[in-house]
């Protein structure tokens, strides 16, 4: 595993973008590029991210980047996979679509999944801030329980969609689930992603400040109790072959650090989540994680 110091220091994401102070979409966007070496064309649909794109003639990422409408992200990088086939190119470049929790598990779900199917050669990076977060604060599919948004005010009802169970289930050669919060982790699985060809997702956990309702000093923090509380769990199936990565490996020895009542006291939207939906989201994350252990012990 690559250490933290050991990370490139070339940077495709210049300072001076548009997103909110702390937003973790910037901290996962230096390593994917990175991992990549700038050798890559993206695809992304409306989301928080096209606020690193920027307009025209202003951008903060240096590589090339394709706007498309909402539902159309692993559509389009279909068709760039292609023109990098014919045109001799497949190679050197790889194609990143990249797109929102909502653009993935809502709209896009469909040619994404048409995509998986088919088995494109493309890396499609979901990161996930939880909600519909460019149009401020719209509950998703993976929207955890008991949050507040502008469409659930009294607090969600339901789990989240388990987006890279589902894209496991299309048996596709690569599914990973990280955090932009680890750095080195969400490194180490772009540059094994780029290594394979076919359909390769990879799901990020990206803190919103602005959404979650938390100081944006903490987003690392806040980042790191996720996973110490086994909401978000560091993982990779490569060719069906699952294994816990990280700092999620050192939980399944040492037991997980945090308990969803420690982290959803942290944010602002679980403000007034009852006992009870604490309670029930617990369970849900214990059975899920030992569904990890026992696929990690083999
Ligand atoms: C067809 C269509 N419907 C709605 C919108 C409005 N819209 C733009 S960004 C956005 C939110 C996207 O959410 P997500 O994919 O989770 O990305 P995030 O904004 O959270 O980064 C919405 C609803 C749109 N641009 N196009
Ligand atoms: S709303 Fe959230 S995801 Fe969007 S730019 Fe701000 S911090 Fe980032
Ligand atoms: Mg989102």
């Amino acid at each position: 595993m690559t250490k933290i110091i050991d990370l490139p220091d070339t940077s495709y994401v210049l300072p001076g973008n548009r997103a909110c102070a702390g937003c973790g979409i910037g901290i996962g966007l230096r390593q994917i590029t990175a991992a990549l070496e700038g050798q890559m064309v993206m695809t992304v649909p409306a989301s928080c991210l096209t606020v690193f794109g920027g307009m025209y003639p202003i951008s903060s990422v240096e590589v090339p980047w394709v706007n498309v409408a909402f539902p159309s992200t692993a559509a389009a990088a279909t068709g760039l996979a292609a023109g990098l086939r014919a045109t001799g190119k497949a190679d050197k470049m790889t194609v990143l679509a990249m797109a929102g929790d909502g653009g993935t598990g809502d709209i896009g779900i469909q040619a994404l999944s048409g995509a998986a199917e088919r088995n494109e050669d493309f890396i499609y990076l979901c990161y996930d801030n939880e909600a519909y977060m460019n149009t401020g604060t719209q509950r998703s599919g993976l929207t955890p329980s008991g949050a507040r948004t502008t469409t659930t005010w009294a607090g969600k009802r339901e789990n989240p969609k388990d987006l890279p169970a589902i894209m496991e289930a299309h048996n596709v050669p690569y599914v990973a689930s990280t955090s932009a919060v680890f750095p080195e982790d969400v490194y180490d699985k772009v540059v094994k992603a780029r290594a394979i060809h076919g359909l390769r997702y990879i799901h990020m956990n990206t803190p919103c400040p602005s959404g979650w309702s938390f100081d944006p000093k903490d987003t690392v923090r806040l980042g790191k109790m996720a996973v110490d509380a086994g909401i978000v769990v560091l993982y990779e199936a490569a060719a069906g072959e699952f294994r816990l990565t990280g700092r999620s490996k050192t939980l399944a020895k040492a037991g997980l650090q945090a308990t969803v009542a420690d982290y959803v006291a942290t944010q602002g939207r679980f403000k007034g989540m009852t006992a009870e939906t604490i309670a029930d989201v617990q369970a849900w994350v214990d059975a899920r994680w030992a569904r990890y252990l026992v696929r990690d012990a083999g």
